[in-house]
């Protein structure tokens, strides 16, 4: 035993000088280690363990307090100085243009309708034949498959308008109402491809005929004068004009398919065309490649006469009837068909 008390009192001397060189403001601190060493720790490890919490806590206070008094003394924080030198996007967006996502959203539709009305200040279109159509440049196109999902969400650089097809324009005296026939639809572009998407409602399908006749049936016919500003006032179809019919099939044997016969008759083995059966009628969609008319440019901006049609067949050999997107449509006069708008939404002035 008379060995031991030289190293424990060594111990002790050398903690205490330790003691007295820590700083006065830890005056507190020192009473408290004191008590520690005149403990006998080693008898009661759960006493040591709650003064060793209790130790973790004062030295965090300590630090926290003099946090709070930089934060209140209006000295940043390091992490307050990282988050100063690189703000969010978000912050940036709302600081630089004063602007939030709503108001923004405003602010580009704002700017999309101001080009809209500047583009038909400078063309020449007939008002009386409808609101010209305005399609809409996309970024990726929509799958030909008969299913319209992504033309609700995922095509849009801005909200794809639906326009209704309801004139009755063909045998009109037999039309009735609009579930005996009526339709919407939507338009988008890019580069290569015009992309259709038309909704029909019908209370009787009836598509037996295919080729040069599946206008007799069920069917979609698409009125183009790639030239409109060039032959304004031509009443007959030329070489830029062009009747193209899409058929939904029959859904069992007929395929969807497309015919063009207007400048020359031909199979539209170019377009794609699909279809879907819907609970009151039918679902076309399609992609007709802008290389099929000849001399044309896809170009931000320019308009081309438009028509879209429904030939509607019930319990007649033949159609009954058709209705159009145009109020008084004639398909073999292009100064009746109204007007499609080439839009291009990336590109607004001042941008
Ligand atoms: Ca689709
Ligand atoms: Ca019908
Ligand atoms: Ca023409
Ligand atoms: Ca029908």
């Amino acid at each position: 035993m008379p060995t031991q008390r030289p190293r424990r009192s060594k111990k002790r001397n050398n903690l205490a000088d330790i003691l007295r060189n820590i700083h006065p403001l830890t005056h507190p601190l020192k009473k408290v280690l004191k008590k520690l060493l005149s403990f006998k720790i080693h008898k009661r490890p759960e006493i040591a363990f709650i003064i060793i919490i209790i130790l973790t806590i004062l030295i965090f206070s300590c630090l926290y307090s003099n946090l709070l008094r930089g934060i209140l003394s209006g000295a940043p924080r390091p992490s307050e100085e990282a988050v100063m030198e690189s703000p969010s996007p978000e912050t940036v967006t709302e600081e630089e243009t004063g602007l939030t996502q709503e108001e923004e959203t405003t602010e580009i539709e704002l700017d999309i309708e101001k080009k809209k009305q500047d583009i038909l200040q400078t063309l020449q279109y007939r008002a009386a034949n409808g609101e010209p159509v305005f399609s809409l440049l996309i970024e990726s196109p929509p799958q030909i498959d008969g299913n319209l999902d992504e033309w609700m969400e995922e095509l849009v650089p801005a909200i794809l308008e639906t326009h209704p097809i309801s004139q009755p324009t063909y045998l009109k005296e037999n039309y009735t109402n609009p579930s005996d026939v009526s339709g919407t639809f939507m338009v988008a572009y890019d580069e290569e491809r015009l992309y259709l998407a038309i909704r029909v409602i019908d209370d009787v399908f009836s598509q037996p005929f295919q080729g040069s006749d599946l206008l007799k049936g069920d069917s979609i016919i698409i009125s183009l004068d790639t030239d409109l500003q060039g032959d304004f006032y031509e009443r007959a179809n030329n070489l830029d004009d062009y009747r193209v019919g899409l058929s939904p099939g029959d859904f069992s044997s007929l395929s969807p398919e497309a015919y063009i016969w207007i400048p020359q008759e031909t199979r539209g083995d170019e377009i794609s065309v699909a279809s879907s059966k819907t609970s009151n009628g039918y679902i076309i969609e399609a992609a007709i490649p802008w290389w099929n008319f000849q001399n044309f440019e896809v170009e931000d901006g320019k308009a081309i006469g438009f028509d879209i049609s429904i030939n509607d067949k019930d319990f007649l050999e033949e159609r009954e009837l058709a209705i159009s997107s145009s109020p008084s449509l004639d398909w073999n006069d292009p100064t009746s068909f109204g007007t499609l708008v080439l839009l291009d939404t990336t590109k607004i002035s001042g941008d």
